[in-house]
């Protein structure tokens, strides 16, 4: 493809964003190489890839095409967290220049690990990101991704660097402050979560600030489901053109997939991670065009490769090639998993670390119930608990001193400051089957 059929695809042509348009043969031998390369890594250095593959008995020379990768086992969140923390690495420490993690599904995160090359490929994808967001040099970003262990706030920051865009590494919250130096700095591309911006243009009305004044103009938004009607509300309410940023922490963090300038679905960088689906209940491989879990496998990455990770993501992939030119394959947009995950002010949760929290305070019963709203882009989060009968009928302060006591074990092992309602015992409906732990009342 030419340079001028980029720019016209782009908007403004970026130099790192060339292996988008790769033709698919040389795109197909490129993937074949670096996933023979990378099961080979695993295999050598991993001793849980070892173990598994041997039993499974594939050895890293049967990977002789891109579909014998069917015969590699997968890899679950369990994995990561029964080598907690470093037992998936496959390089040594003083290769690894970046930690980060996630929630686990009990008490432990679980841990992710960069070496300086798979950092550069991480800035790539999202450099590459961003230009397909119509983003360029001269751009101020105000990245409200937060930072630290979680991979948004320094994914985001790196990427908008290495696009030669100005950052402001402002991170989530201070919600006020945010609306001000988006008004003072005149900044023109905001990244956080969906409902954060959708928080963001509420609080500037009521502080009589009109975001369509302001000369914001992209939004790139991720880390949790979101819908078309919150896309339509953002685009309404402000100038904003709004994308859909892919990512988890497992894989690289964001940058796994984006939506160009069409709008219709996900980009997956496929040079960097190979999808397949399947049938979140069988495992086995789906038809094109079929719905089910998304897999992926890490084709570069060097300190902690993943081979046939469940995503528990629940999507489609659509093969046809996209208007905007790019080659790679995508996903429709995410709105489900296959697991009891949800996400919660862009942090994930899953109901057992409630129940991990809840075990280590004593006069609760394991009868729980976790209530999830959203006012004004803001999601907050109910644990109503039952208490023994002995503490429901004890005093105010002995009632007053356990809730606290589960807040705080709530935070610690969420991160997260959740409200706790100790109920009644016995009001907490049971179930015949599944215990339904969590009444999702948000409106998406
Ligand atoms: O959320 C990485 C990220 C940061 C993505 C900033 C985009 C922007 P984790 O905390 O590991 O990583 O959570 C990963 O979040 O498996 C999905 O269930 C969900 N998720 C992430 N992006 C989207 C999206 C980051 N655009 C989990 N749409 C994933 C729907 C999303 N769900």
């Amino acid at each position: 493809m030419q340079m001028e059929q980029w720019n016209d695809a782009l908007g403004k042509f970026h130099p790192a964003s060339a292996p988008d348009y790769l033709p698919l043969p040389q795109l197909r031998e490129l993937q074949l190489q670096r996933l023979q390369a990378i099961v080979r890594r695993a295999y050598d250095f991993v001793p849980l890839y070892k173990k598994r593959m041997d039993e499974a008995n594939v050895k890293p020379e049967a990977i002789q095409t891109l579909k014998d990768i069917e015969r590699l086992p997968f890899t679950v969140k369990a994995d990561l967290r029964d080598t907690y923390p470093f037992g998936l690495f496959a390089a040594p420490m003083r290769d690894i220049v970046r930690l980060h993690a996630s929630s686990g599904t009990t008490g432990k995160p679980i841990v992710v690990a960069y070496t300086r090359e798979d950092i550069d490929v991480w800035t790539t994808v999202m450099v590459r990101s961003f230009a397909a967001c119509g983003m360029h040099a001269g751009d101020i970003v105000q990245n409200a991704y937060g930072y630290g262990l979680f991979t948004g706030g320094l994914g985001a920051h790196y990427g908008a660097e290495g696009l030669g865009a100005t950052v402001i590494p402002i991170s989530g919250g201070n919600t006020d402050r945010q609306i001000m130096l988006m008004k003072d700095f005149g900044v023109t591309v905001i990244t956080c979560t969906p409902s954060y911006f959708i928080h963001l243009i509420e609080r500037a009305g009521e502080m009589g600030i009109k975001m369509k004044e302001l000369p914001l103009r992209v939004g790139v938004f991720g880390a949790e489901p979101w819908s078309e009607s919150m896309r339509a509300y953002i685009q309404e309410n402000s100038n904003v053109e709004a994308f859909d940023l892919y990512g988890l922490s497992e894989i690289v963090g964001p940058g796994v997939a984006i939506e160009c300038s069409r709008h219709h679905g996900l980009h997956i960088f496929e040079d960097h991670f190979y999808p397949e689906i399947i049938d979140p209940e069988t495992g086995k491989v789906q038809p094109e065009g079929a719905e089910g879990e998304l897999v992926l496998t890490t084709l570069s990455k060097k300190a902690m490769p993943m081979l046939r990770y469940r995503t528990r993501d629940i999507t489609t992939l659509a093969r046809e090639q996209c208007a905007c030119g790019r080659t790679l394959v995508r996903f429709l947009r995410v709105g489900r998993r296959s697991d009891d995950m949800f996400i919660i002010r862009g942090i994930n949760v899953f109901p057992s670390q409630v129940e991990h929290a809840l075990l280590q305070v004593e006069g609760t019963l394991p009868h729980y119930q976790i209530v999830l709203t959203r006012e004004k882009g803001l999601d907050h989060m109910e644990v109503q608990v039952e208490v023994t009968p002995e503490i429901f009928h004890d005093t105010v302060g002995a009632m007053e001193g356990l809730q606290k006591k589960i807040a705080k074990a709530l935070d610690q092992t969420l991160n997260l400051k959740v409200g706790v309602r100790l109920v009644e015992p016995h009001t907490i409906q049971r179930s015949e089957g599944k215990a339904k732990r969590v009444v999702d009342q948000r409106k998406m």
